[in-house]
Parts: C-alpha cells; structure tokens; sequence
C-alpha cells in the first residue's frame, strides 16, 4: 500500500459517520459482496485490497484512535499467519470484527482467529458473496441475484453473460464502487456498464495477446507474463497448449497460478502465498535486479524456475 493512500483512508475514516468498514478482495466476487453490504447498511466504507496487502490495511486501522462502534468485515480474503496479531490488537482497540471467506485456512491460524474475533465463517462451498447473502440479506431477491451472479464468475460457471460483463468491466476502485452501488440497487445491466465493458474489453484484449505471445510450455506448465485477467489468460494457455498448471507472472514478482489437480494453493504457500486449490496466487519478491533480469532472461531467472521445478513437481505427486 502506498503511503499516500494510507493517509487517504485514514482521512476518510475520521469523516465516516457509519459503522461498518468492508475489506475485501478485488475481484467481483468483493464487488458483489460490497452491493449486499451496501444494500444492508447502506453507509459502508470500502478498501478493496489484494490477498497479498490486506495486512497492511489492518495495520493502518490500529491507528484509529476512538473505534467504537465499529465494525470491520473482512470478505474474500483468506487467514494468514500474519494477520492473527493484526486483528487481536484491532479487538483490543475496541473494534467489532467480522471475517467472511472461502479460501483454504491454514487449522491453527483459523483456530487463532476464531478465538479473536468476533464472528469467523469460512466455507469452501460457497463464494464470499452468497455466505454475505446468506449471513446479511438471506430472503432478499435482489441479494440473491447478488450472490449468484457472483458465484457464476467466481467459479467459473460462466453461464449468465452479466457476470462475464460486471467482472470485465472493473478496472480500479472507482469503477468496483460504481458496480457494488449499481448491483446494491438492483441494476446489473445498464448503458454505462457496457460502455465500462467496451473499453476494457480493449484492453483485455491487448493484455491477452501480450500473454500469448510471451507465453511458453515447459512440459505441462504454461508461464507467460501478463498485467492482470489472470483467469481469462490461465484458461487461454489452457486451451493453447493443453497445459495442467499454468503460471501466470507479473513484472514485480507477483504471480497467479491454476491447476488442474487441487494443488495450486500448496505450489503458492511455498512462495509467500495461498488461495484456492485449483486457482492461487503468490509472490517471487523480485529485487530491482530480479525486475530487469525477468526482462532480459524471461523464464530462466532462477526465482521464476524454482516456481517452476515446483509447480512440475506437484504435477507429478
Ligand atoms: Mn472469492
């Protein structure tokens, strides 16, 4: 997180007059569960952060100073380690804590969390937004075409093109906080939001081709290099090469891989990371150096070939 974005938050906690902080992932599952939170509460102050960041945003809010009544609820966003700590001081400062997720808990770190906080449920069963659903809004026909739309995406079922269409269409933090108020109020197909579903569909596009052409095979694993549509691009190596893991690399280290064995969140704990047993992500930690090496040697800098050795490793156990 950079430290002027801090001090935005900062800013606009003290002028919150609400109860309710959301902090959640980026994806439209987040978004979706952003519109129940919004449709519930109404004034809701939303961080959307990375599953690598959120740490630093739990950080940030232990410098609030009155924390009465509020509450803060995490969603789409998995334990870590690092986070136990962070939230228990958190409690300490007053706060009331919420955690809704579905990714894979480490059992110590779910057990310490438990502990903590006030209200703790994972279920892999379900995406983040159908648990808001069912935990916020759980007879609310608008909540529940929320919650669906949002399950489509986030696995993969692709069915109902709205959700093709809302996931394309965000690009940063003003259009997420556009969506999550659309869809709060019912509306997930407008005007504006295909012309947001325009534009960044030239740019996936772009990014999709840039993929693709940098992309290469090393007996089952696809890797390519790409800024982002980590799913779109996994399932286009995918289909291109006929791949079972795909790794997909950012110029800073961070990378996002896919399996088709329900290995991809232990290939990305053994590099800073976790997630889903078919989708996670992680983080090589390039050094400046590393950055230009990645430029000039592509995949046979050796931090990019222990990922991997260790991705074609977990293909054959
Ligand atoms: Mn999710």
């Amino acid at each position: 997180m950079r430290r002027k974005l801090g001090k935005e938050i900062l800013r606009a906690l003290s002028r919150f007059n609400g109860n309710i902080i959301h902090l959640t992932h980026t994806d439209l599952d987040a978004v979706c569960c952003d519109a129940i939170f919004r449709r519930k509460y109404g004034d809701v102050l939303t961080i959307f952060s990375s599953v690598q960041d959120y740490s630093s945003y739990l950080d940030l809010f232990a410098q609030v100073q009155k924390a009465t009544n509020l509450t803060l609820c995490l969603s789409d966003l998995g334990g870590r380690e690092g986070a136990v700590e962070s939230v228990a001081r958190l409690k300490r400062n007053g706060w009331r804590i919420e955690w809704r997720d579905h990714h894979v808990w480490d059992v110590r770190v779910f057990k310490d969390v438990t502990r903590t906080i006030d209200y703790l449920c994972v279920n892999r069963e379900l995406c983040a937004c159908e648990l808001a659903c069912k935990d916020l809004l759980e007879s609310d026909p608008i909540a529940q075409e929320i919650a669906a739309i949002g399950r489509d995406r986030d696995f993969w079922v692709n069915k109902d093109r709205r959700s093709d269409v809302l996931s394309t269409a965000i690009s940063d933090t003003a259009s997420r906080e556009k969506l999550a108020s659309k869809m709060s109020r019912g509306i997930f197909t407008d005007a504006e939001i295909e012309g947001m579903y325009t534009v960044q569909m030239d740019r996936k596009n772009k990014v999709m081709n840039n993929a693709l052409r940098q992309s290469a095979l090393f007996d089952h694993t696809a890797v390519t290099i790409s800024r982002g549509y980590s799913s779109d691009v996994a399932a286009m190596l995918r289909d291109r090469y006929q791949s079972r893991t795909e790794l997909l690399l950012r110029a800073n280290g961070v990378f996002s891989v896919r399996t088709v064995a329900p290995v991809s969140n232990q290939i990305a704990m053994l590099f800073d990371g976790g997630g889903h047993p078919h989708a996670a992500g992680g983080n090589l930690h390039f050094t400046i150096a590393e950055k230009v090496g990645l430029r000039l040697f592509a995949y046979r800098l050796k931090k990019v070939r222990e990922l991997i050795e260790a991705a074609s490793r977990f293909d054959q156990s």
